[in-house]
């Protein structure tokens, strides 16, 4: 499994360690007060919560260009704050609201920006992953540098279309990225239960797509390895797949009592906190201190305030719009 090198410099400066980290405290306090709103019933409709799996969206937003497309599943909002969506419009977003990136009509699992190249938030598990191969194909056939990142979790890869999008993105040779999160759960079934392998890098190598294990607790080792990826995409060499091992820390989604684990378990795996090892790091590499750390949680809070008053403040979508944005406008083919 690959970690960012422990050589006697972090690969990183003081500038981008800090911004990595200000990203992963800002979606887990943004993820924080959204939990505090869903229980006293501000939010509705289903949200699940990305808490302890950070390092994976920070780092592997880090590695791509701001043109690069992106898809997600529905355990989305770390992947849009990372991306660059304001938390206020995502805030507005799960209460709702007009305001919201989606206008309030796609809530918590369908965040989408086109201007950032976000495509969303699916919630039919594996469903958005076609999509991927459409969105590469389209880059490759317009001889534009962009790369296609579909991003979902290892429950996800025992669906048909995971196995028909892998063959037909090997197939074309596409300019994707298949960037599977490894949480170890698929709601409340362990991976050995439903996966016939453990790894989910051994399904990549069955379509001849290379594929990295990373940790995906290791910010920067993510952000290496999707690096690494892009680059080879975008030279030709075709799709490529990362698998990244992480924990998540919270249930499946609000409302999951956990039966299938043990509170030990979940402790035990706490000690592997993104956000934690971060901190350590860059105290041991000298880049940062606790009063930096200090600042940054100041700051997050406060955004994330900043997010929560406005979803408050914010109207609801007019009844009028209940059509508009649902239905593309229809094409004319002459
Ligand atoms: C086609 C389909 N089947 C079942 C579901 C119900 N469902 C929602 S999430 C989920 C588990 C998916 O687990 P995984 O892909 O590992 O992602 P994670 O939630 O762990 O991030 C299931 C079965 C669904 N949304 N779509």
């Amino acid at each position: 499994m690959q970690t960012a090198p422990r050589d006697a410099q972090l690969p990183v400066t003081r500038e981008q360690g800090l911004e990595f980290l200000r990203q992963m405290l800002l979606i887990r306090r943004f993820e924080e007060r959204a939990e505090q709103a869903y229980t006293e019933g501000k939010i509705g409709g289903f949200l699940h919560l990305y808490i302890g799996e950070e390092a994976i969206a920070v780092g592997a937003m880090a590695g791509l260009n701001a043109d690069d497309d992106v898809v997600t599943h529905y355990r989305d909002h770390g992947y849009a704050l990372a991306r660059g969506i304001d938390p206020k419009n995502a805030m507005a977003e799960l209460y709702g609201k007009a305001t919201g990136i989606c206008k309030g009509k796609g809530g918590s699992m369908h965040f989408a920006d086109p201007k950032k190249h976000f495509w969303g938030g699916y919630a039919i598990v594996g469903g958005h992953i076609p999509l991927a191969v459409g969105l590469a194909f389209a880059a490759q056939y317009q001889n534009q540098p962009r790369v296609a990142v579909a991003i979902f979790g290892d429950g996800a890869t025992n669906i048909g279309m995971f196995h028909e999008s892998l063959n037909m993105a090997k197939v074309w040779n596409v300019p994707m990225i298949i960037l599977v999160e490894n949480n170890q759960y698929g709601m409340g079934t362990a991976v050995h239960r439903a996966s016939a392998v453990p790894d989910m890098v051994t399904k990549a190598l069955g379509y001849n797509i290379p594929a990295a294990q990373v940790d995906g607790n290791d910010v920067l080792a993510m952000r290496d390895a999707m690096m690494v990826a892009a680059l080879k995409a975008r030279r030709g060499e075709g799709p490529q797949f990362i698998e990244a091992k992480t924990y998540r820390f919270r249930g499946h989604s609000m409302g999951d009592p956990q039966r299938y684990r043990t509170k030990e378990e979940v402790e035990k795996m706490k000690a592997r906190d993104p956000i934690v090892r971060f901190e350590l790091q860059l105290v041991e590499h000298e880049l940062a201190t606790q009063d930096d750390f200090a600042f940054l949680r100041n700051d997050v809070d406060r955004v994330a305030s900043e997010a929560v008053e406005f979803a408050e403040t914010s109207p609801f979508p007019d009844p009028s719009e209940l059509y508009s944005d649902v239905f593309a406008p229809e094409a004319s083919n002459g």
